[in-house]
């Protein structure tokens, strides 16, 4: 029997918000595979990932096949294509219900090529406790739309999830918004918090957490960001 043996490159779970989308689903939806942390830090990583990654970037999927007799391994590089590349092995990556699995596709491509003022002001630290100088117009902007999104995938397809009751690809792509907005504490709606609890509350989400704490390098880029986005009130890393 033909039989393959995933691998997942991911940068850190600290900072890595791409990193974080195909690992937290395929956790959720128990598909076994194995973790390759290849730290952003080290001055060579472009070359680093280049070993393993086309685009010289993280996540990067690699399927091989368990009998290497066959040189027949996949490669799939970028977060949306790993998750496309998933649904076709396991249906249970989008929703069964038709219209629910439209929407989350809709707003699973607006997160994977929108929100630029959250990634930009907001970069993901999952240690940090930041107080936000401002929240300007384009911030402001993104956090609406992201709101009004989950209101609408939630008032539609009646919870606790974004796409109804399991977990699926579109809570995976808007995990790290949950980091991002505990960590700069983003004016959300009520209900938008509450859904933010529950994904910072599932099994997976809550190990990365743990994981990322423990991680000792730091990122120079990414620490300044965080200083220049506002007043760093705790940090929980060790
Ligand atoms: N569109 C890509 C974005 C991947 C990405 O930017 N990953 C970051 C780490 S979170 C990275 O590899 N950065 C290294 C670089 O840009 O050189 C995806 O969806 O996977």
């Amino acid at each position: 029997m033909i039989q393959f043996m995933k691998t997942l490159y991911i940068a850190n779970k600290n900072y890595s918000s791409w990193s974080l989308r195909p690992w937290v689903l395929m956790k959720e939806l128990n598909i076994d595979f194995e973790e390759i942390i290849s730290p952003l830090n080290t001055g060579k990583y472009w070359q680093n990932y280049r070993k393993f990654s086309p685009s010289g970037k993280v996540p990067c999927l690699i399927d091989d096949l368990i009998d290497d007799s066959i040189d027949n391994g996949l490669t799939i590089w970028d977060s949306m294509a790993i998750m496309e590349y998933l649904a076709e092995e396991y249906p249970s990556v989008w929703p069964s219900d038709k219209a629910a699995r439209t929407w989350a596709r809709c707003a699973s491509a607006e997160m994977h090529s929108g929100f630029p003022a959250v990634r930009n002001q907001c970069g993901m630290s999952c240690g940090l406790r930041v107080k936000l100088h401002q929240v300007d117009d384009a911030l402001q902007h993104d956090v609406d739309r992201i709101d009004e999104l989950w209101q609408q995938g939630l008032t539609k397809f009646g919870g606790p999830f974004l796409a109804g009751k399991q977990f699926t690809a579109v809570d995976a792509m808007f995990a790290p918004v949950a980091f991002r907005s505990q960590t700069y504490g983003l004016p959300f709606s009520q209900q938008s918090q509450d859904y933010m609890q529950t994904i910072l509350s599932v099994p997976s989400m809550q190990d990365w957490y743990e994981a990322a704490l423990q991680e000792s390098w730091r990122e120079i880029d990414h620490e300044q960001e965080a200083k220049d986005a506002g007043e760093i009130l705790q940090d929980f890393r060790k």
